[in-house]
Parts: C-alpha cells; structure tokens; sequence
C-alpha cells in the first residue's frame, strides 16, 4: 500500500495494533480494512519531501508555508525532534552561514527565524501537553534557564526547557537577554539543583563565565550544577570556566542534566 514517492513518517501501526483494535486475528486483517483504520487514526502518507519543503521554508524566510507543512507533519505524526535535529537545525544554520558571508542580510535571518520558531513551536506543542501530563508527578530535578545577557537567541534555549519539561524537570525559565544577577536570585527562590545557561555569541558566551563568578565571589558555587550550552560553547569552554557540564544538543543536555543529577545524588 506504500505506493511510490511516499512513505509512513511515523511508526507504522501494525498489524497486532490493528488487531487489539478489531479483536481478530492478524491474518484476517485484508489491507482495506487496516487502510480504513490507519485512516481513522489519522494516519498520514506525507510526500517524502514535506521535510525538505519544511527546511527550505525556512531557508526562505517563509513562515506561512513553514507553518502549514508543520501542521502536516504533526497531524501525520512525525516525530517533532527527529525533524527539527535533521531537517531545521540544519537548515538555519546555513542561514548563518549565508547571513555571515554577506549572502543574507538582518532581515533575511529575521525573517528565517520567524518562520523556525513558528516551525518548532507547532512542531512541539503536542509534546508539551502530552509529556508534562505524563510526567507531573515525577519532579526529577529543579532547573533555573535562561540566555544570557546581552544576547536575544532563545531557540534552542527553548527547545531545551521543553525537554527539560518533557523529562519531568521542573522548569524556571527567565526568557532571554538576562542579567547574571538574576540566575542567581531566582535559583535562591526556587531552591533550583541547576542552572542552565544558554549563549549564541562569541561576544556573549564571557557572561556564563560572569554568572559562575558570581556564584563563587558568593560561596554559593557548592549549591547548584552550572550547565552551559549554545553554538559558540564546548568541553573546552566550560572546563575553562568552571562550569558542572556541557552539551552540544538540547537533548544530550537533558541526559546530561540526568546523569549529573544522579552522580550527585541530589
Ligand atoms: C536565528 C538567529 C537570529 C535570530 C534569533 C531569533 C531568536 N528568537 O532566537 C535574530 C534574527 C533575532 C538574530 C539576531 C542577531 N544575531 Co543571530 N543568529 C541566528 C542563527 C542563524 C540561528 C540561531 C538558532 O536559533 N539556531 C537553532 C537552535 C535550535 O540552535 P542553538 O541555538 O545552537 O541551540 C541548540 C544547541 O546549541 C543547544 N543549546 C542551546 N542553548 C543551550 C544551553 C544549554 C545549557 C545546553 C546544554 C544546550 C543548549 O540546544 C539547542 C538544540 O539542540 C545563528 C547562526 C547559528 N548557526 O547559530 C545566528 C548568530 C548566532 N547570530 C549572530 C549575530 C551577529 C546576530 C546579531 C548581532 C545580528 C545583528 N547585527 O543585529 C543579532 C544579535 C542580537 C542580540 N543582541 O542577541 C551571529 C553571532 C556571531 C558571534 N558573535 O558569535 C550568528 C552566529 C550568525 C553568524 N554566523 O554570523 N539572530
């Protein structure tokens, strides 16, 4: 039933689903029938190339577009982060890329990230709802997150609180262009087990190293794990800084805020 030029973007329901569904045995499912229920389902056959419409809307700058083809997917049941790792991480940074050989100018990013955020926003929404029901009950840890000072990037940053979320984490997150001074306070309020720091510039990545100075000069160091993370950032980086640990996605962050968690028996 797969004809050519489309394919299931999402686990396919089997036959053993379709069967607890029906309460027969698989064998005498005929394809119409299991057509009939994938359907119900609103199971989607998307054309194999909406994720590269997708990233090339972004590309563009084209938010309507962007929207309606994430409104696509999400119907058809994709997996949101597997699209936004392979298909518009990708795709806004070759917008950088463009953007700082002069082959884009402000606008043009402006425009591609509106239609990124819009894209992530529809994308993930199910998830957000979905997940933090599941996981109301399981407070694993309490993070304080936020961008920077100076610095108005919060994509990823947001991607990452969501994930935070959707693991059970409970989240403060103080938006972006932060002052140092603020992650402090607020981790003070909340009793936070981390603080998460998020930069997108060379020129802004010196106020992680500012808040975890802050945090010394305080003798408060002890009390929280400092994670810093964003596209100027490495290893390297927050060894150099002092800083509990560094990922370079959203999602190795969260393992990453689990596996430190657990090492410090908080
Ligand atoms: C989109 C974008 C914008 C948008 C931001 C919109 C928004 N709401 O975020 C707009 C148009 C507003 C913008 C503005 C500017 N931008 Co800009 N922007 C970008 C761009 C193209 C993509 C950033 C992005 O969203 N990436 C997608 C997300 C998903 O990835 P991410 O942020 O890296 O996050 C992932 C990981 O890093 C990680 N992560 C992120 N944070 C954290 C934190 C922790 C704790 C952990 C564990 C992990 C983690 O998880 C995420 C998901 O996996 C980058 C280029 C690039 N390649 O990064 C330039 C870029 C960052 N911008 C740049 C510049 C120069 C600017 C401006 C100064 C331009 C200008 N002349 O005004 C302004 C800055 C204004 C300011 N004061 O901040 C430069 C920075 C250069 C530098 N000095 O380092 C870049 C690198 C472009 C370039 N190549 O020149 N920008």
């Amino acid at each position: 039933m797969v004809s050519s030029g489309f394919r299931p973007v999402f686990t396919e329901t089997s036959a053993l689903d379709v069967e607890a569904e029906l309460g027969s045995s698989p064998q005498l499912i005929n394809n119409d029938r299991f057509a009939l229920i994938i359907s119900q389902r609103r199971f989607m056959m998307l054309r194999e190339d909406v994720f590269e419409q997708l990233r090339d809307a972004v590309i563009r700058g084209d938010e309507q577009t962007a929207k309606k083809l994430s409104e696509d997917i999400v119907r058809a049941g994709a997996d949101a982060l597997q699209v936004i790792e392979r298909y518009l991480s990708p795709a806004i940074k070759l917008v950088g890329q463009k953007f700082e050989t002069g082959q884009y100018f402000l606008t043009d990013l402006m425009y591609s990230a509106e239609a990124l955020k819009s894209a992530t926003g529809i994308l993930t929404a199910g998830m957000r709802t979905e997940e933090r029901e599941r996981l109301r009950e399981e407070k694993v840890g309490v993070v304080v997150l936020g961008t920077v000072a100076g610095d108005v990037h919060d994509i990823g940053k947001n991607i990452l609180g969501l994930l935070l979320e959707a693991n059970g984490f409970g989240l403060h997150d103080l938006g972006r262009d932060v002052q140092s001074i603020k992650f402090i306070e607020k981790g003070g309020e909340v009793n936070a087990d981390i603080i998460a720091l998020s930069a997108l510039m060379t020129t802004t990545r010196p106020a992680q190293k500012e808040v975890i100075d802050f945090l010394k000069g305080m003798g408060l160091k002890e009390n929280y794990i400092v994670m810093v993370g964003g596209a100027p950032t490495s290893k390297d980086w927050a060894d150099e800084i002092g800083a509990d640990g560094w990922a370079e996605t959203a999602e190795e962050g969260v393992r990453l805020a689990q596996k430190i968690l657990k090492e410090t028996s908080r």
